[in-house]
């Protein structure tokens, strides 16, 4: 169906009149048309990615997410939900050029200029084979497909598991969930403003339908990073939504 700006009008008016009807028939009912409009049910062409769940983003590691690890135990919970899942690594090279030790005079979370363009500077982290690389222990995810891991090019960073940040080389994702049969992802994990929100917008570019599962990610939030990704995000045309909505 072609959804002209009249249509998503018609659309929303239409849902709130139902919201409106039920809320007239008692609160449960609310409840349960605003359940029933939200819930998403992947089907057998939709794969979860986990994205990062590294003991370098979470307390303890060095790069630490502010509650980062809260978002295993809602990734578990999702894991049997879903028939595809993906995992990603960040994994650098030593003294890879996102570090701020690898610049004079540089300190972590300022800004660099380099080939490809602007880089936030980083604590040293996630590198390759390293227990802080490592994926967090209580991360249970047998049925997982792929590890793809990112970043390992020394002088180019790769906060997308689709694109690295020269926006030329691509990883393979796509390709691999092309050939079979994706059509829509799924994103969770660390960090939803760096590349949890960089992979879900590239996921777009590629042609995906793509959901962000907000309570399954958390944020860094560096000078209000975390609105600008969810403003960058929504743009793009991801859909927000939480873990309790997927069936
Ligand atoms: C990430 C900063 C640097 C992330 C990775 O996983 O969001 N952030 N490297
Ligand atoms: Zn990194």
């Amino acid at each position: 169906m072609v959804s002209t700006p009249r249509r998503r009008f018609l659309n929303t008016l239409g849902g709130q009149a139902a919201v409106a009807a039920a809320a007239s028939a008692g609160s449960g009912w609310l409840w349960a048309a605003q359940a029933a409009s939200n819930t998403v049910k992947p089907g057998t062409d939709a794969a979860l990615i986990v994205v990062d769940v590294q003991n370098c983003f979470v307390t303890g590691g060095t790069l630490p997410v502010k509650d980062g690890e809260q978002v295993v135990p809602v990734i578990n919970a999702l894991a049997p939900k879903f028939k595809n899942i993906v995992v990603t690594q960040d994994w650098h090279t030593k003294g890879h050029a996102s570090f701020a030790s690898a610049h004079a005079g540089k300190k972590p979370f300022e800004n660099v200029m380099l080939k490809y363009g602007q880089q936030v500077l980083w604590p040293d982290h996630c590198v390759q084979g390293t227990d802080d690389a490592a994926l967090h222990k209580d991360l249970n995810l047998p049925s997982a497909q792929l590890v793809i891991r990112k970043g390992y090019n020394p002088g180019v960073d790769s906060y997308s598991a689709f694109m690295e940040a020269d926006r030329k080389t691509a990883t393979g994702l796509a390709g691999y969930l092309k050939a079979r049969g994706i059509k829509t992802v799924f994103v969770s994990g660390l960090a939803t403003d760096f590349c949890v929100g960089w992979t879900a917008m590239d996921a777009r570019k590629a042609g995906f339908k793509v959901y962000v599962i907000e309570d399954a990610c958390r944020a860094i939030d560096l000078n209000g990073s975390l609105a600008a990704a969810w403003k960058a995000m929504a743009k793009a045309g991801c859909k927000r939504v939480q873990s309790a909505d997927i069936a």
